[in-house]
């Protein structure tokens, strides 16, 4: 095992760059190398069994090892391993896929346009909704508004569309004709205003933008509805309902990034349930499969889907494996377990509140500034004084110290600047909730006392 486990770490380092990483630190220190999951636990080739809170990557919420997937992509694979949707044809699971996701999405997301990942079903909305106004004699209205420091992948558009800088700074984008304004985050930038307040400032920002550039020149808004990578960022409750109400003023076209919300991980199907607002146009992957194969998925509603099949023209967009039979038969498997399992209802009614009970229990620890919860899905925030809003001057150092403490301790968080987040698998049980928060409060305790500070 030992010989296994030195022998791929040395042919990573020298033959594998890892996507998000310092490609060069990490061939000095070693590749972990994952062998087996089952449930919320992974294993790792030195034998360490971890507790998986942050679900692979914000996207296992079935679990690890549920064998009915693997039956389902055999058979399928076996049966009729491929074929494609261009040309006239398509396969059986895929049909069944887009008709249950328009049953499962809200409202009149009645269509979908199959991608292999988030990022690619966000090239195919930024291309879809421009293609959506120039067809109606309004070629100039081609603006989309995201927002700084949201994600919305690591394509061209994905990241252009997204706020982050230093994604930006690698291989010229953003591109053209998109902007960004600030995004909910009251941790930094609430100051007094309490919550209902805080909300409608932030979605104000969104309408001064659009009277900025000009209703006419504005596509779309989009928006992951909490955002995920940047650090789990929940919005005020009503920021949503403001920002539909805006778009809807000024006929500018609303797109919920649901990628990492969408499939139960706020306790609700998706997030746009969880805030009460209606998407005209909303991007799915990663909890459509739990991960188990790649699939992403661009849902439009009746108006826009209207638009695009009759005044469209031929769609002059689409990859090889959109609809790919194995990845759609597998989808519906996954959807089946998370309907029949009642795994959502269960975050909703049962282990969701515990869970936030557990979290908001580690906020009393002197290291957390905040802990923030909706769902499945959350975070704390690390800071140098409990008594007031501020942030490490040295931003990450922290976060990653407690994210290798928590490895330690047999505890998978995710840390993004000093923000440990949680996104763990949705079938963790009452008990796994426990073990969640008795690694946590430990590894807190220990990053604490590594840095000086006075211990929970
Ligand atoms: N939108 C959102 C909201 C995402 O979180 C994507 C789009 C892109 O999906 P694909 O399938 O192309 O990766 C994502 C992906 C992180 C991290 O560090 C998050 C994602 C991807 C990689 C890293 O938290 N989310």
């Amino acid at each position: 095992m030992e010989n296994t486990h030195t022998t791929l770490q040395q042919l990573d380092a020298a033959h594998h760059l890892h996507p998000f990483n310092d490609n060069a630190a990490l061939a000095r220190k070693g590749t972990r190398i994952l062998t087996r999951g089952e449930g919320c636990y992974v294993w790792d080739s030195e034998g360490n069994q971890l507790l998986d809170a942050f679900a692979g990557l914000w996207c296992v919420n079935i679990g690890y090892g549920r064998r009915e997937l693997g039956e389902v992509a055999s058979k399928q694979m076996t049966q009729l391993a491929y074929y494609n949707s261009f040309f006239g044809c398509t396969t059986e699971p895929t049909v069944r896929l887009a008709a249950k996701l328009a049953e499962l999405c809200p409202g009149d997301l009645n269509h979908a346009f199959f991608s292999n990942s988030g990022s690619e079903a966000n090239d195919t909305i930024l291309r879809m909704v421009r293609h959506f106004w120039a067809v109606q004699d309004q070629p100039q209205k081609n603006i989309v508004i995201g927002r700084h420091n949201g994600y919305h992948g690591s394509t061209v558009a994905g990241a252009s569309l997204g706020g982050m800088k230093g994604m930006h700074k690698q291989g010229g984008l953003p591109i053209p004709d998109i902007h960004h304004i600030d995004p909910p985050f009251w941790f930094a930038d609430g100051g007094d205003m309490d919550e209902e307040t805080y909300g409608r400032h932030c979605a104000q920002r969104l309408e001064d933008k659009i009277l900025e550039l000009g209703a006419h020149r504005v596509a779309a808004f989009i928006g992951e509805p909490i955002m995920g990578a940047i650090g789990v960022y929940i919005p005020p409750k009503n920021y949503w309902k403001e920002i539909e109400r805006i778009c809807r003023k000024h006929d500018v076209l609303l797109i919920a990034d649901e990628v990492i919300c969408g499939f139960g991980r706020t306790g609700e199907w998706f997030a746009a349930d969880y805030f009460g607002f209606q998407p005209d146009i909303m991007t799915l992957a990663k909890g459509i499969t739990s991960g188990y194969i790649p699939l992403g998925a661009a849902m439009f509603n009746d108006r826009v889907a209207n638009v695009l099949n009759h005044k469209g023209g031929e769609l002059a967009h689409g990859y090889t494996y959109s609809g790919h039979p194995v990845c759609a038969a597998v989808a519906l498997e996954n959807l089946r377990i998370l309907q029949e399992e009642k795994i959502v209802d269960t975050c909703r009614d049962d282990t969701g509140p515990y869970l936030a009970q557990k979290w908001k229990a580690l906020g009393e620890h002197p290291l957390v500034g905040e802990a923030r919860i909706a769902g499945m899905v959350g975070a704390l925030e690390l800071v140098p004084d409990k008594s007031r809003r501020e942030f490490f001057p040295d931003r990450g150092r922290v976060g990653q110290l407690c994210r290798d403490i928590a490895l330690r301790n047999g505890l998978i968080l995710r840390a993004t600047y000093d923000s440990m987040l949680l996104s763990p698998p949705l079938v963790i049980s009452r008990a796994q909730i426990d073990e969640l928060a008795e690694k946590a409060w430990k590894s807190l305790d220990q990053t604490a006392r590594e840095l000086g500070m006075a211990t929970g």
